[in-house]
């Protein structure tokens, strides 16, 4: 059974939940999660890794203990060291863990006190009343913890983005190394590069004597199966994740991709062009009466309905047909028109390489600038940077750059922006810098009208060139924090600062909807890996693709610009 990262990761974070209900050494705790992070978000495959006989304690954060247990669970699935745990705790209590509002703390003293181990057990704790009286908690966090439970339990699972990509490539191998197979693609929400997936949609094209179905639900990594026939079938992965395989002929691949490519409010959009022109169009192909005039592919789809081919991040029915129509669709950036990356961490801080070794990795994916941009001392956890080791920092890029060839470090800093909206570093140590990147990290909670006049705040700061991650939420785990995402664009653009789209798998904020807000106010922006480790820079791709739903092209951002001209550019929001 082959082993995705992602298993991997799942494993290190069941632990460090588990170790953390133990109240085991938070070192301990924080290298698991540390490692499941890094684990989750390679591009590399570990098993592959592990098959070429590579050291694992190479990767960053890995010593050899964790490199045993991750051999391990590349071998068993599992590791003795999880399974003795599991003997320890009760079974679904990690689950709780991922309550918003229940810590590690509360969930040890809802255990204990009250004995409840389940989502639903602590539900019916709270609606009885028994919560408000544990020491700490009260009728309002009863309350809080009733509605933060009852969403928990009601949320349709969805998966991030970058771990469906782990698990569609390794099936779209195996189903492409089937006979009869010509063309294997997954289509859904996946090919639309949105931010989550519900599930995927495979489509192949199979010479009907093809053993291709027989091969889909035979795949190990399948648990169940949920319908089989000849041309469609469904299975469930033992992640949770489902599956539709779809099996059509060459004549109608085209109208087939496009269907299943969505999105279902796309599709309906383009129905009625369909009917407004007298056709029809189904997933075998657009027809005029019972002769079928298109559907081999599908630039010849939209050819027949009068329209250029619609690239899959815009197919939302948010005006693209329009706009095709109109000749007014915009060349969506690519990630090689990227000549830069703009936030980027070290050793110095919580990164896991050194400045060279950041710059290099950059230059071999074809970068000619990386910002290095620490976080700032009140970010203690991260060991980040006072006036001091920041100045220490600068002279340290100032000795390499003369030595690097073809790529340029700039100097950069991710400056807290405090509860009031100043900077957590003071202007003189902000002056000697190429950009100072602002970032949220503290009181989420701040009312929205609070929240946007604190981040505007520190947009005044005449070093401010860019907001970090605008919205503060993590996918799936941290909601955003409620700010006026307009009238942070519209203050940008009066102030003459950026934007960031931060390629962070868990991130990936700004909002698609808030890039089309960028540009539409002319606002440029920065699409970031955020990398604290060499590997994290091919999170770049992901934040392409986002932007590409942002509908933004190569002129909207900022890092597309040629070193000088990014240099005139950031001089320029300087104040
Ligand atoms: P997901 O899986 O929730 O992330 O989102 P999708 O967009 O992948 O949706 P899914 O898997 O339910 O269906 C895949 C595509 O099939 C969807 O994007 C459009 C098409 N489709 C599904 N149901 C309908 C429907 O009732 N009408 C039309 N026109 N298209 C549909
Ligand atoms: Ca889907
Ligand atoms: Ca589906």
């Amino acid at each position: 059974m082959p082993v995705h990262n992602a298993e991997i990761a799942a494993v290190f974070t069941e632990m460090a939940d588990l170790l953390d209900l133990q109240q085991a050494n938070p070192f301990r705790i924080r290298a698991y999660r540390n490692a499941a992070r890094m684990v989750g978000e390679m591009g590399r495959e570990v098993r592959a890794m592990v098959e070429r006989g590579e050291d694992l304690t190479e990767l960053p954060g890995i010593g050899d203990d964790l490199a045993g247990k991750m051999r391990e669970i590349v071998d068993s699935g599992t590791c003795r060291a999880l399974q003795k745990l599991q003997g320890e705790l009760p079974p679904a209590i990690t689950e709780l863990l991922h309550v918003p509002g229940l810590g590690p703390k509360r969930v040890r003293m809802l255990w204990h006190e009250l004995e409840v181990q389940t989502p639903e057990q602590v539900a019916r704790a709270a609606r009885d009343g028994r919560i408000r009286d544990l020491p700490g908690f009260g009728a309002r966090t009863e309350a809080n913890i009733l509605q933060a439970i009852e969403a928990h339990l009601s949320k349709a699972r969805r998966i991030k983005l970058a771990t469906a990509a782990q698990y569609a490539g390794s099936l779209v191998t195996w189903l492409s190394a089937t006979r009869g197979v010509s063309r294997v693609e997954v289509a859904g929400s996946y090919r639309r590069c949105r931010e989550t997936v519900g599930d995927l949609d495979i489509l192949v094209i199979a010479a009907a004597d093809s053993p291709v179905m027989a091969r889909f639900v035979a795949y190990d990594e399948v648990a169940e199966v949920l319908s089989q026939g000849s041309t469609r079938a469904s299975v469930v992965l033992k992640s949770g994740l489902q599956v539709d395989l779809r099996v059509v002929d060459e004549a109608s691949y085209g109208a087939a991709l496009c269907y299943f490519t969505g999105s279902k409010a796309h599709n309906i959009a383009l129905r009625r062009q369909a009917q407004e022109l007298g056709l029809k169009l189904n997933e075998y192909g657009v027809f005029r009466g019972r002769e079928r005039i298109a559907g081999a592919d599908e630039e010849s789809v939209y050819r027949a309905l009068g329209l250029p081919f619609i690239a899959p991040e815009l197919r939302e029915d948010r005006g693209e047909i329009a706009a095709a129509r109109a000749g007014r669709l915009p060349p969506l950036v690519q990630l090689a028109a990227l000549r830069g990356d703009l936030h980027a961490h070290t050793t110095a801080t919580d990164g896991h390489h050194t400045l060279e070794q950041m710059a290099l990795a950059a230059k071999a994916l074809g970068l000619s600038y990386l910002a290095i941009t620490e976080h700032s001392r009140r970010l203690a956890m991260a060991r980040g940077l006072d006036p001091r080791r920041l100045a220490e920092q600068c002279d340290e890029i100032d000795r390499l750059n003369p030595k690097l060839e073809g790529i340029v470090l700039l100097k950069g800093i991710e400056v807290d922006i405090l509860e009031d909206g100043s900077l957590d570093l003071p202007d003189a140590s902000l002056a000697r810098l190429d950009l100072v990147i602002g970032a949220v990290h503290s009181r989420f909670d701040l009312p929205r009208v609070r929240q946007t006049e604190r981040i505007l705040r520190a947009m005044d700061n005449p070093y401010f060139t860019l907001l970090a991650h605008p919205t503060g939420r993590v996918i799936e785990s941290r909601e955003p924090y409620d700010v006026d995402m307009l009238r942070v664009i519209r203050h940008a653009r009066q102030r003459g600062c950026f934007l960031e789209l931060n390629a962070h798998p868990e991130r990936l904020d700004l909002l698609d909807s808030h890039c089309i807000m960028a540009k539409e106010e002319g606002v440029l922006v920065a699409i970031n890996s955020d990398a604290h480790a060499r590997e994290d820079l091919a999170h770049l791709r992901l934040g392409i693709g986002q932007a590409r739903r942002g509908w933004l092209a190569a002129a909207d951002v900022l890092n597309t610009r040629p070193l000088p001209e990014l240099r005139r550019l950031l001089a320029g929001a300087r104040q």
